[in-house]
């Protein structure tokens, strides 16, 4: 993509309306722009992150056997009235009036809708397990939006739902959601904590929530030292009851947190220091058996023909929040450093001096070779200053900068910089290339 025909409104104050880093950046980088109270637009550098998560989202979800499917936004009460919901949910849900006085509701989280969807559409018990999920923008109106993308009116969540025959299966479901969300979260280059939850308004005994660790959360967290290490992708066989649930429990032995308020984590161990810190709540668990399906009358006939009420749990990652999480995980004084899997270009390549037959020449090669060889490449061809082009690049977080100059040009080589550890390379033309182009 060439910044001259492209849309990044970055600006160079701090915006006064945005109290953390997170928020300040995304506007600052021209990711989202605000258009009422909680609110925001997307645009084009912003939605390229937001595809990106969902992207990685999908695949773990698709890995733990969930499907996908896409449910609306707006729902009617009546399908809420069956759950008795309605009325509990209070002033967060938006209802809204059609033209025919048909009471309506711009969701906040799907559990009465996917129920009905499932119920009137499944057989038997030999339909079972099953696990569904979508990705939509939810509207919860808040009391205090703030931080931006953290804690919005409007957001985009994943929310995925299970649906079993008994208890045990409910759980096997549950845990294979806990494991996709471990291994959604290091895919993302973050260390998401599960810690045991309360169940709010959604219900039910089981929950957690995975919170990610950063000094501008709203949730306070206690861990032990050892949660301070990478995230791994866990190889794990999701058809596996026994090994999923050793999965779960090792976690939550070795690592779980705590808030302040439940029980405290278990003895700390030679080597470890207990921690405090803030945190951001990026996904939240839930399994609650029969409480959505018993008044909304779901059963499935059994092997007796007795029909069988169903076991559910929801699991929900806030995909829009994710990114203020990311941001808020991995930046410097200059701007947002993108982990390589979401980043929104691969590579900056920046052309110094557009004047300059040599620069030119060099830079519109290289962006084709790299356009033709796959690399998402985001090219400043602007006719701007130097410095400039640079406290962009740096802003935007794109991992990799290639900067061509008049100097480096006559001598047919360029400068390669990598944002996260700032090593700057003075490399050939083909060395960049094939550096950018297989990552080594
Ligand atoms: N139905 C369940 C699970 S699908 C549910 O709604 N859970 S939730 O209320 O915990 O929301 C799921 C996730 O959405 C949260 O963990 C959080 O990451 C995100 N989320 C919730 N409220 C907001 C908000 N106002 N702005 C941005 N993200 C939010």
């Amino acid at each position: 993509m060439r910044l001259s025909r492209y849309f990044l409104p970055v600006m160079k104050e701090t915006p006064a309306d945005a109290q953390i880093i997170s928020h300040k950046l995304m506007l600052r980088a021209g990711m989202i722009r605000q258009t009422a109270a909680g609110i925001y637009a997307w645009l084009p550098l912003g939605l390229r992150v937001l595809r990106r998560i969902e992207n990685i989202i999908r695949e773990e979800q698709a890995r733990a056997g969930s499907l996908e499917l896409l449910m609306p936004t707006l729902q009617t009460a009546d399908l809420w009235r069956e759950s008795g919901r309605y009325d509990a949910y209070g002033p967060e849900m938006l209802r809204i009036k059609d033209r025919h006085n048909r009471e309506l509701l711009y969701g906040p989280t799907n559990e009465e809708m996917i129920t009905a969807l499932i119920r009137d559409n499944l057989q038997s018990y030999r339909d079972m397990p099953r696990i569904f999920y979508h990705i939509q923008w939810k509207f919860r109106d808040e009391v205090r939006p703030r931080f931006g993308v953290m804690r919005g009116r409007e957001f985009l969540m994943k929310d995925a739902y299970s649906f079993d025959i008994d208890e045990a299966a409910g759980r096997h479901n549950y845990n294979r959601m806990f494991v996709a969300y471990l291994n959604s979260f290091a895919r993302l280059g973050l260390r998401a904590i599960p810690m045991q939850a309360d169940t709010g308004p959604i219900g039910g005994d089981l929950s957690h929530e995975f919170i990610v660790l950063a000094p501008n959360g709203e949730s306070d967290v206690f861990y032990h030292s050892n949660w301070e290490q990478p995230g791994r992708h866990i190889e794990a066989d999701f058809d596996d009851p026994k090994a999923l649930q050793s999965i779960v429990n090792d976690h939550i032995a070795d690592y779980a947190a705590t808030d302040e308020k439940r029980d405290p984590l278990r003895e700390a161990q030679a080597g470890e220091k207990l921690c405090q810190s803030r945190g951001i709540e990026v996904g939240h668990i839930f399994f609650f058996g029969t409480k959505y399906s018993k008044p909304m009358g779901f059963t499935l006939p059994g092997p007796d023909g007795k029909p069988i009420p169903i076991q559910m749990g929801s699991y929900g990652i806030g995909i829009s929040r994710l990114l203020g999480a990311i941001i808020e995980a991995s930046h410097d004084d200059n701007g947002i450093i993108w982990p390589e899997a979401v980043a929104p270009y691969h590579v900056g390549l920046i052309n110094l001096r557009v004047d300059d037959e040599n620069c030119q020449a060099i830079a519109d090669t290289l962006y084709k070779r790299l356009e033709a060889a796959g690399v998402d490449t985001l090219y400043d061809d602007r006719n701007e200053r130097g410095g400039a082009k640079f406290a962009t690049m740096d802003l935007i977080g794109l991992p990799w900068q290639v900067v061509i100059g008049p100097k480096g040009a006559a001598k047919g080589v360029v400068e390669l910089k990598n944002r996260a550890s700032g090593k700057k390379q003075t490399l050939t033309i083909e060395e960049a290339f094939n550096l950018l182009k297989t990552g080594h």
